[in-house]
């Protein structure tokens, strides 16, 4: 018998398609299309094992939906911009654009190697050109449209390095290369108007139904509608400023009794103004402007306040005053900047209170306490109740109140209801080298001027240099000076580049027509959007996919997406990660190839220590669990690593990779070729003429054969592949005691049963199907070839209903395959609904069993 020789069959079949340029899409009319997209990959270098999973599950339901009659995209390209190569050049010298070029190669070479069905002629890389030229004129069009302004706003400064940081390269506070404290600095940036669309983005979300429920839970709460009011408090006269009154915006107007003291952001206007005016506060506020920009750093800094003298007045008892802080929890962009604190109902409040001695005020008194024993200690109160000391809202509901000084304060005109999103406007701006560059010139006579289209695109200047910090657009002798091409007068150019997330907010538009000269062409965008199945990881639930969201609207708006694309991805699966065990010795992470297993267990192959063995988590490189793709490849073939990437979990869940495992999934293959190849040779050929009735071996052999193929369908279909596989181990286990001997007719079934297993099994193990087809003498290509359709005749004859009894009375039935046994016939009928209910919580004495006739359960 001829061994499996993967590696020579993988690269057979590969090449044959690609001669046969099986994967190229085209427009057809005539088909239903399928676009089926996952997230492309950054150009790190190296495939991981993520990668694999990523794109193998896109390649099941390509492939799959190819068989089945769709006219299928599937594109492959490459999220080509952003800090990594700039890093590299920093560190290494070497020019980012290499440094990405090279990446792209190899990893190209390496996703090839997966046999993935992917239409190659479509890539791109966003740092190509003519793929961020067409971005540039996107940005330039939405600029026209009102979606894109300027605004001065705070980054993180480092101050050694002279350079604005990514927050991620902000570490711990730190500049990651200085290591110095990272300061808050104002700075004109870019923005694109997704605030304008945050209700919208919010709705639509009830109409992705095939996305997972975390997802759109995930996206709105990072919409955050808030719906609250803005109310303004006059300010006591005094001598420092003549600003007379504040707004402030609350969720829990119905607290405004209990409110104890008023705060602003550090940032706001009013505390400018007073920065110097009294003592103490300047350095307060730049102390606060060191602690960082992001949401997330000013949520975990401690809460500090500055109490400015100034008094502010209740709206209604403007004989009350409390006192106004500057606090660092207040963000400048959310609501108005200001707000009033009530430390009974709010636990920010309540530690602030505590820390500088204010009141504490509770005005919502929960059910069934009596509102003079109600107190608060150091949990704030933040349940329903009842409003006490209130004045005229003792008595209400919280909701009750609400409403009740909304209309008073309305018709005072002391305030407004309003809608709040924490959604902020997206700053684009990035003050790097490898980006996009932002489309636009400053003029003194004209101000900002958009890049005509004609002169896009702006391209990036290869001669920079990375000896020193900041941006090296900047510091380029020449790029930036250029005539206004407006009056002619000298300009100079934007130097600032696009956040990398805009460049992954469109690139599904581009695959439908890369080669295109505008940024999408009206007949294959219409044809091909929307992204019918887009697939990727959690990580991104959030900001890509929103941002995607947003440009989509924005095309729209500006013209290069019919309406029908809006939402640009129908359905999203979010795949779970891949996971290793980790190992330990010496005090050290090791790899799995840096172990041995030996008669005391495993040791350190460099010390011959014992290794300490650790949970299995997510792969990275700091543990160093990681396995190679490359050398699984190379070692087993790439469809051993679909087949157990698939085989082992859900696909939403996290999968665990073992070397024992991806063993297993390669003796199945083995197993299966023997299989096919020591029977081919004795099947009747294919397409022979059935003989008219068949033996019962050879039925039952069919009914198998024809259940795999209902069930991998229906499987695939649902994203189920572990069962898909779990279906098909099944069948092969069937064939591998068919004895081809047994009847005259038994051939026929047999060949049908290996058939079916080659196209079952072929989204997942393309290459083994095609060998395996070939070997059963089919002429034409698997890849081409239509997905078996299940007989539901022969599925139906397969099931009978059997009655069930319970002491001899019927009480129900059960419908069962007609093969079913005692053990699987006694636990349906234990399990069906009729009969639980009957038996309640009495345990059964006996089942007797008469298979293919009647259960008895006897009490
Ligand atoms: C008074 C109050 C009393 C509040 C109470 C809460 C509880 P969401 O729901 O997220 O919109 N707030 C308003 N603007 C803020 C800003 N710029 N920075 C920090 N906090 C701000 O949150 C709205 C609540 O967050 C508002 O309601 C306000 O505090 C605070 F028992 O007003 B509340
Ligand atoms: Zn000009």
């Amino acid at each position: 018998p001829n061994r499996y020789d993967a590696q020579r069959v993988e690269r057979k079949w590969r090449e044959t398609w690609e001669d046969r340029r099986c994967f190229e899409a085209h427009r057809d009319p005539e088909r239903p299309k399928y676009y089926v997209l996952e997230m492309f990959p950054y150009p790190s270098g190296r495939i991981h094992m993520g990668h694999v999973r990523n794109y193998a599950m896109g390649d099941v339901v390509a492939r799959f939906k190819r068989a089945r009659g769709h006219n299928v995209l599937h594109p492959m390209g490459w999220d080509a911009f952003g800090l990594p190569a700039e890093n590299a050049a920093v560190e290494r010298g070497v020019h980012p654009a290499k440094w990405t070029r090279e990446n792209i190669a190899s990893m190209r070479e390496q996703l090839k190697q997966m046999g993935l069905s992917l239409d190659w002629s479509r890539e791109f890389a966003t740092c190509d050109p003519d793929y961020y030229k067409h971005q540039q004129r996107l940005f330039v069009d939405m600029m026209a449209a009102g979606l894109v302004y300027q605004k001065s706003s705070m980054v993180n400064w480092d101050p050694v390095d002279n350079t604005v940081l990514a927050n991620e390269q902000v570490i711990d506070g730190m500049g990651w290369r200085s290591g110095a404290p990272v300061e808050r600095r104002e700075l004109t940036q870019w923005f694109f108007r997704i605030s304008d669309m945050a209700e919208e983005l919010l709705e639509a979300l009830d109409g992705l139904n095939a996305w997972p429920e975390k997802v759109r839970l995930m996206q709105r709460n990072w919409i955050g509608r808030s719906a609250g009011m803005q109310i303004r408090f006059d300010l006591a006269p005094n001598d420092l400023t003549d600003v007379s009154e504040l707004e402030i915006y609350t969720t829990r107007h119905d607290t405004l009794f209990g409110a104890s003291f008023g705060a602003i952001s550090v940032d706001h206007p009013l505390a400018a103004e007073l920065k110097d005016k009294i003592d103490g506060l300047s350095p307060f506020i730049d102390e606060c402007r060191r602690a960082g920009t992001s949401e997330a750093a000013m949520e975990n800094a401690e809460k500090r306040g500055f109490d400015t003298g100034l008094q502010l007045r209740h709206p209604f008892d403007p004989d009350r005053t409390i006192p106004l802080f500057v606090a660092n929890f207040v963000l400048m962009e959310y609501g108005s900047g200001a707000i009033f604190g009530c430390p009974a109902h709010d636990q920010r409040d309540l530690d602030f209170a505590r820390k500088y001695g204010l009141d504490v005020l509770p005005v919502v008194c929960p059910p069934e306490v009596a509102a003079a024993d109600f107190s608060i200690g150091s949990e704030a109160y933040v349940g329903p109740g009842r409003l006490i000391r209130s004045r005229f809202l003792d008595g209400m509901s919280i909701e009750e109140a609400k409403a009740e000084v909304a209309r008073r304060l309305t018709a005072t005109g002391a305030g407004a209801e309003k809608v709040n999103y924490r959604l902020r406007d997206w700053g684009v701006s990035r003050q790097r080298y490898w980006g996009c560059p932002i489309p636009v010139i400053h003029c003194k006579n004209c101000g900002v001027v958009p890049t005509p289209a004609a002169d896009l695109p702006v391209l990036l200047p290869e001669d920079v240099t990375f000896d020193q910090p900041g941006n090296p657009l900047d510091r380029h002798p020449t790029w930036k000076h250029v005539a206004c091409p407006s009056c002619g007068a000298d300009a100079r150019r934007e130097t600032d580049t696009m956040d990398t997330f805009a460049d992954s907010s469109w690139y599904f538009a581009r695959f439908t027509a890369p080669d295109c000269d505008e940024p999408t062409d009206p007949d294959d965008v219409g044809y091909w959007m929307n992204v019918d199945q887009y697939i990727g990881g959690v990580e991104h639930a959030i900001l890509h996919l929103l941002y995607s969201r947003f440009w989509a609207r924005a095309m729209h708006r500006t013209g290069w997406l019919p309406v029908r694309a809006i939402e640009p991805f129908d359905a999203l699966f979010t795949q779970g990660m891949v996971c290793h065990e980790t190992y330990r010795a010496d005090g050290k992470w090791l790899s799995p190839d840096e172990i041995v297993a030996t008669d005391d267990g495993l040791v350190s192959v460099a010390t011959g220590a014992k290794v300490e063995v650790g949970p299995s988590i997510k792969m990275s490189k700091s543990k160093k669990n990681v396995v190679d793709p490359e050398a699984i490849i190379a070692r087993y073939g790439a469809d051993t690593a679909r087949w157990f990437m698939l085989s082992d979990s859900p696909p939403e869940r996290d999968v665990e990779w073992t070397t024992a495992g991806a063993e297993a999934a390669w003796r199945f293959l083995q197993k299966l070729w023997r299989l096919i190849d020591g029977a081919a040779d004795r099947l009747p050929a294919p397409d022979s003429v059935w003989p008219a009735t068949l033996s019962k071996a050879a039925s039952d052999l069919r009914r198998a054969t024809h259940r795999a193929i209902a069930d991998v369908t229906r499987d695939i279909e649902g994203f189920a592949f572990n069962k898909a596989v779990a279906e098909i181990y099944r069948l092969a286990n069937i064939i591998g005691h068919v004895d081809p001997e047994a009847n005259a007719d038994i051939g026929f079934a047999l060949r049908e049963a290996l058939e079916t297993i080659a196209q079952l099994a072929a989204p997942m193990v393309p290459h083994f199907a095609e060998e395996a087809w070939e070997r059963l003498g089919q002429r034409r290509i698997l890849t081409e070839t239509a997905w078996p359709r299940a007989d539901l005749e022969l599925l139906m004859e397969a099931e009978i209903t059997l009655p069930v009894q319970v002491n001899g009375k019927r009480r129900s039935e059960i419908r069962a395959p007609a093969e079913a046994g005692r053990e699987v016939l006694t636990e349906m009928a234990l399990t069906d609904e009729t009969i639980r209910r009957f038996l309640g919580d009495r345990a059964p004495k006996k089942v007797v069993v008469v298979p293919g006739r009647i259960v008895n359960v006897v009490l």
